[in-house]
């Protein structure tokens, strides 16, 4: 056996699953991995690691890894495949591919991920070459992830901001620039378990060993909100309310900072007028939380000197997500907590560099005039949602699964899926994915391991890499990293080098500049003035220097702004509260509250029926949506779909502890083992999304047991919102419990 070698790498992508961009040192002896820690010496993690990375030898290795382009042999659903070599799996996707492009054009073949790995570079990078402007999140309703709080932003503030808990700064914590937030209000989010957005979540903790105290926006009961300051246990999708009842005390009792307002914020006698709409005690009939808890928590947070808001997907999953976070950014602004340390600070990526080019310029140059114009044209959802055809270039999920079931107003016939688990995790209404999707004459999925979306659909496999198989770079705020392949599994490739290819193949043109991923790479990083191998030479990461990517206070520098004036990067140079540009797409320019679709309060008939409203998909440290279920150290610490039950409604439904039910609506009805516990309230339920069995029978019909098991059947789909982003009801649907037939055998 030869030595163990170490080397860093950053993980981003396949095998922990997230959004973070940790620094993890690899041990490899003899070409294979064989232990994986977090690096001491990187800013991001320092030292730590989560237990999907802590199992990584386990997934990268295991029996069921997908090591070969497999081609499907039998019908569509048998789950029979048959191993072919890379040059043909290449060749019959672009045959495929120009078939329907010949036939309907290229807009014919959706490109569909899943969240916020490592994939908007190579997969933006294939449609467009291959003049497609559908790249979707497909099955994600409302876009409701990440997108209408982006969009929220950019709108109101111009710019992008996280909680300051010292990530732009090289020494972190000891840096003398940072000061510790006196109050952070988590806001449906819940650090300990996921670290999104690239914000990695023990920072908050790190921020609590400080001094920080924290104002906790939870129906649950959670690791999080038993160390809170206050607890407000609002009703599921009830934020919006909750963010106008606190603007309403703050502006009521004069609490915002009048001098930051006086320069820097446009509209706050609109936001004024709007707020005195939301009285607290209508916010707490609305919320559920009393009234006094909201009026305190509101003046605790308007009080601190240095305050912040770091938020989770809950807020996108209201109705109106974009309208919910304009009310939370609306709290940050007019309380001056705006790009000051320990406040809520403004995020761009280090260096300026981005993964993939999206200014119109860019986009001309790299794939030419007429795939910008099928970008505004033919986009799905473009048309019908203003803020859809002007913010971010993603089709709109709800619209393109509808457009796949009905042929109108133009057909679509292939689909090109990679990191995403369509029918196994991320579609609300999972049926009616499956149904559509079976429609289409082409699938292609591009993954690791098999899952029910690639035996249901797939008709070719493609398998790629996990990150420490893999070179890429990574530029989500901070520091700027590279990604360093160390070792080989099998004939896998990674995203960039399947989707290099293929780009080449459609687009030879547009693509020739570069013959290798690694030449598209460094054209990437010169605005940092480093290519790859002096930033490997360097360590792997960069820190932002002095200017618009470093925190504190650009504002009053300048340094926002296209014309250098101070500002905010906005069309009046302010935050603006009452929002400009949602005037210009149609929308109220104010926040404003939408009550859940279904609730006790909209739908009082159908809570009769099921008076239990459902939250699912509160995160577990040791799954990545619906991954995971097949690592033994992983699966072995949660080895089955459990539902959070209240003792009291246990008793009520006479149900006990480790009991198989069914949760049950009008949709269907879904397997689950009871787990009763006080983490949430007699009149709400929790579930984990995602679940499917790999241990059983993948072929049609089980599908490993997706349809016993996956929660979204009961999720409904679209519902009205006025940008078209938000909603997607994953945290507010209303079910029952029902006892599985007495002797029944339920555990599938
Ligand atoms: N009920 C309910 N449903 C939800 C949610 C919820 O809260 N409740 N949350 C929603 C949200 S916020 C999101 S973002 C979506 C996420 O939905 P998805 O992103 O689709 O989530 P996954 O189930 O992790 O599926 C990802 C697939 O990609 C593969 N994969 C992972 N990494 C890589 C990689 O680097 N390359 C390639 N080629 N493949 C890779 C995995 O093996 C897996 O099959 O789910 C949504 N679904
Ligand atoms: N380990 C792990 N980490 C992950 C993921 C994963 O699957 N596994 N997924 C990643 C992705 S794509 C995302 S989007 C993020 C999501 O992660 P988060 O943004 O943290 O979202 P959730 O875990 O859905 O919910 C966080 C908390 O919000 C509470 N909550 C539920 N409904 C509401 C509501 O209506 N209002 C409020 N205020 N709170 C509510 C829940 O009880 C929960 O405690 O995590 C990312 N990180
Ligand atoms: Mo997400």
């Amino acid at each position: 056996m030869g030595n163990i070698d170490t080397y860093s790498t950053v993980a981003w992508s396949a095998g922990a699953g997230c959004h973070g961009g940790c620094g993890q040192m690899l041990h490899v002896q003899d070409g294979k991995m064989v232990k994986i820690e977090g690096d001491e010496n990187h800013p991001f993690n320092q030292g730590r690691s989560c237990p999907r990375v802590l199992a990584l030898t386990q997934y990268m290795y295991h029996e069921d890894r997908i090591t070969q382009p497999m081609k499907r042999v039998g019908e569509r659903g048998s789950g029979k495949f048959e191993p072919i070599s890379w040059d043909d799996a290449f060749d019959y996707c672009e045959t495929e591919m120009n078939k329907i492009k010949d036939q309907n054009g290229p807009e014919s073949i959706v490109f569909a991920q899943g969240t916020g790995r490592d994939i908007g570079g190579p997969i933006s990078f294939l449609a467009y070459s291959y003049g497609s402007p559908n790249w979707v999140q497909l099955g994600l309703s409302g876009q409701s992830c990440y997108t209408p709080r982006l969009g929220a932003m950019k709108a109101v503030q111009g710019d992008f901001g996280v909680s300051d808990c010292s990530q732009f700064l090289e020494k972190r914590y000891d840096d003398p620039e940072w000061e510790v937030p006196e109050v952070i209000i988590v806001w449906g989010q819940h650090p300990p378990n996921g670290c999104p957005d690239a914000f990695f979540g023990h920072w908050i903790v790190d921020c609590m060993k400080r001094g920080t105290k924290i104002i906790s926006m939870d129906p649950r009961n959670t690791w999080m909100t038993g160390r809170s300051e206050y607890h407000l246990k609002l009703r599921p999708g009830t934020d919006g309310a909750m963010a106008l009842g606190m603007l309403n005390v703050i502006l009521s009792e004069g609490l915002e900072d009048k001098e930051f307002c006086g320069k820097f914020v446009h509209g706050l006698s609109e936001l004024k007028e709007r707020a005195v709409e939301y009285p607290v005690e209508r916010v707490a009939e609305i919320t559920g939380v009393p009234a006094e808890d909201i009026t305190e928590a509101a003046r605790f947070f308007a009080n601190a000197k240095r305050a912040s808001i770091h938020w989770g997907v809950p807020i996108d999953m209201c109705p109106d997500g974009t309208s919910v976070a304009h009310g939370i950014i609306c709290l940050w602004a007019i309380t001056g907590n705006i790009d000051i340390p320990g406040g809520q600070v403004i995020a761009r990526p280090s260096h300026e560099v981005s993964s993939y080019p999206y200014s119109t310029e860019a986009l001309v140059d790299l794939y030419g005039e007429e795939l910008v114009k099928t970008l505004t044209e033919k986009r799905i959802g473009a048309d019908a949602y203003k803020m859809v055809k002007n913010f971010r270039g993603w089709a709109q999920p709800d619209m393109v699964i509808d457009q796949i079931m009905t042929g109108e107003p133009y057909p679509i016939k292939g689909a090109w899926i990679q990191t995403a688990n369509v029918l196994g995790g991320q579609a609300a209404r999972a049926n009616f994915h499956y149904e559509a999707l079976k429609k289409l004459e082409f699938v292609a999925v591009v993954d690791l391991f098999y899952n029910p979306t690639i035996m249901a659909l797939a008709d070719i496999v493609l398998p790629s890499s996990t990150f420490p198989e893999k070179d890429s770079f990574r530029s989500w705020w901070a520091p700027l990293s590279i990604i360093k392949k160390r070792v080989q599994v099998g004939d896998c490739k990674t995203d960039w080098e399947i989707n290099f290819e293929l780009a080449k193949r459609f687009n030879p043109e547009g693509t020739q500049r570069w013959g290798s991923p690694m030449e598209y790479f460094n054209e990437r990083l010169a605005p940092s003035g480093k290519t790859f191998k002096d930033m490997e030479e360097a360590g792997g990461w960069l820190m932002p220097e002095d200017g618009p990517a470093k925190p504190y206070r650009r504002h009053e520098r300048g340094l926002l702004r296209q014309d250098g004036e101070p500002g905010f990067n906005t069309r009046t140079g302010k935050i603006e509260v009452y929002c400009t540009a949602y005037e210009d797409w149609d929308l109220d320019p104010l926040p404003f509250y939408t009550e859940p679709p279904q609730s006790p309060v909209s739908t009082p008939e159908l809570h009769e029926k099921y008076p239990l409203i459902m939250i699912t998909g509160a995160r577990s440290q040791l799954f990545f949506h619906s991954e995971h279920r097949g690592i033994p150290w992983l699966r072995e610490k949660e080895p089955d779909p459990y539902v959070e039950v209240h003792p009291e409604t246990a008793a009520d439904y006479d149900v006990y502890d480790g009991e198989w039910i069914y949760l049950k609506n009008d949709l269907g009805k879904v397997k689950r083992k009871v787990m009763i516990t006080k983490r949430v309230k007699p009149t709400e339920i929790q579930t984990l999304h995602g679940w499917w069995m790999p241990e059983q029978e993948g072929a049609e019909p089980n599908l490993f047991g997706v349809w016993d098991y996956q929660i979204n059947q009961l999720v409904p789909g679209p519902q009205e919102s006025q940008s078209g982003f938000g909603g997607g009801q994953y945290k507010t649907t209303l079910v029952t419990l029902e006892k599985i037939n007495e002797g029944a055998q339920a555990n599938g």
